[in-house]
């Protein structure tokens, strides 16, 4: 069995019961904004590369109502304290570090010329913490739809999308790419949002045959992108880049990092060839998608995520222990793909498979992953959904 994703109304009316009870505010605007899961394309988003992934249903939610002064008044569930801040100066980063993702995406509309009343917010959270499936971009993406409530103005999705991300940068300080808040901007029921990095243009993929299920487990590692590990992965690429003397990720062939192998030197050399060959791959992978050809997409998620291990270097021994679990199962269990999903050194893998088989499946992946760690994982099933939006 795997666990049940709470619903959406749920959430909402968690969030107004707590503005209620704890800021004594009634909720006149509610915002909406999923996390995502990341089917290939990984750690390429910030090389011009391509991306799937798809907004998961697990949403944070915002309710809140203008309070009349200058100042903003946050609680949430998973903090007890109140935070409280000044809203008339522009925003800079401060303490606690969790309210630093709407103090920054407030910063983006300040910056963008709006003036923000003082407003009262409670905020409520589906999405997993720390397990890589992105509830920092789901938090500045409920924070920006909130915003755009309360100033009756509407973004443009992509530049929504793009404000979060430059919060994530400034206020978070990870260098992110633009997967994260692209998936929970324009995420859209049973639709993949794959991603061209260069272009920054999403295309939706349909993803709707009920005989397909995605499994997201949590390894209960907490992953965290803030400490160096992401950066330095980020740098990497860009050194390999420039060594090997080309503008665009996208006009590097494998030949070309061969032919700079010694040049690029350890780890630069391995960092280049997973992103040559993810680049490859997700290409790949969204044409088979495309045309339902499952038996191509296993493989490409099994190399994935060995590349992610071996050269990339971002996965760890649970995250390799729970695809392996699944892998052990294989494709006569039900099993079509594995991999690690997200920024890696903790957090999630995914799984594609069969329907009629997951709960078996997560079953066994969970038992198999508590022998080997004697840690309980966290498994559900998730489907494409709704991405951020306000709440009616
Ligand atoms: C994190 C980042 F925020 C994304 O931009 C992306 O690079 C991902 O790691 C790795 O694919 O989630």
């Amino acid at each position: 069995m795997f666990e049940i994703n709470p619903n959406l109304s749920d959430i909402v009316s968690d969030a107004a019961a707590g503005l209620r009870e704890h800021l004594s505010a009634e909720p006149t605007i509610t915002a909406a904004a999923p996390g995502r899961v990341n089917l290939i394309g990984e750690h390429i988003d910030y090389c011009d590369g391509f991306v799937l992934p798809f907004a998961i249903d697990r949403y944070i939610v915002i309710a809140g109502c203008a309070n009349g002064t200058q100042q903003v008044r946050v609680g949430t569930s998973f903090n007890s304290e109140i935070v409280v801040f000044d809203i008339e100066h522009p925003q800079t980063p401060g303490d606690p570090k969790w309210a630093n993702y709407l103090r920054g995406v407030i910063r983006g509309f300040q910056d963008r010329g709006h003036h923000i009343p003082g407003f009262d917010a409670y905020i409520v959270s589906s999405v997993p913490g720390g397990a890589g499936l992105s509830s920092s971009a789901a938090l500045e993406c409920a924070t920006a739809t909130f915003l755009e409530g309360l100033l009756d103005t509407v973004l443009q999705t992509r530049e929504k999308a793009l404000l979060c991300q430059q919060a994530e940068h400034d206020f978070a300080h990870v260098p992110c790419g633009i997967m994260d808040q692209f998936a929970s901007a324009f995420g859209q029921a049973n639709q993949l949002v794959l991603i061209d990095c260069q272009s920054g243009e999403p295309e939706l993929v349909p993803f709707e045959s009920p005989d397909l299920t995605v499994l997201i487990s949590n390894t209960m590692v907490h992953h965290e992108l803030s400490d160096g590990g992401y950066a330095l992965r980020r740098k990497h690429t860009e050194d390999g880049l420039a060594i090997i003397g080309k503008s665009s990720w996208r006009d590097v062939t494998e030949a070309d990092i061969s032919a700079h192998w010694e040049a690029l030197g350890e780890p630069i050399n391995r960092r280049c060839r997973h992103v040559v060959g993810e680049i490859a791959r997700t290409v790949d992978a969204s044409e088979a998608l495309k045309a339902n050809d499952f038996e191509k997409l296993g493989p490409l998620m099994a190399a994935s995520h060995d590349s992610l291990r071996d050269d990339f270097e971002v996965s760890c021994t649970e995250l390799d222990l729970m695809v392996e679990a699944a892998r052990k199962i294989g494709r006569a269990g039900g099993v079509i793909g594995a991999r690690m999903t997200g920024g890696g050194f903790g957090g999630s893998t995914v799984t594609l498979c069969e329907s009629n088989k997951a709960a078996e499946i997560a079953a066994a992946m969970a038992d198999d992953y508590k022998k080997a760690t004697g840690i309980t994982p966290q498994i559900f099933a998730s489907r494409p959904s709704r991405g951020a939006h306000l709440v009616d």
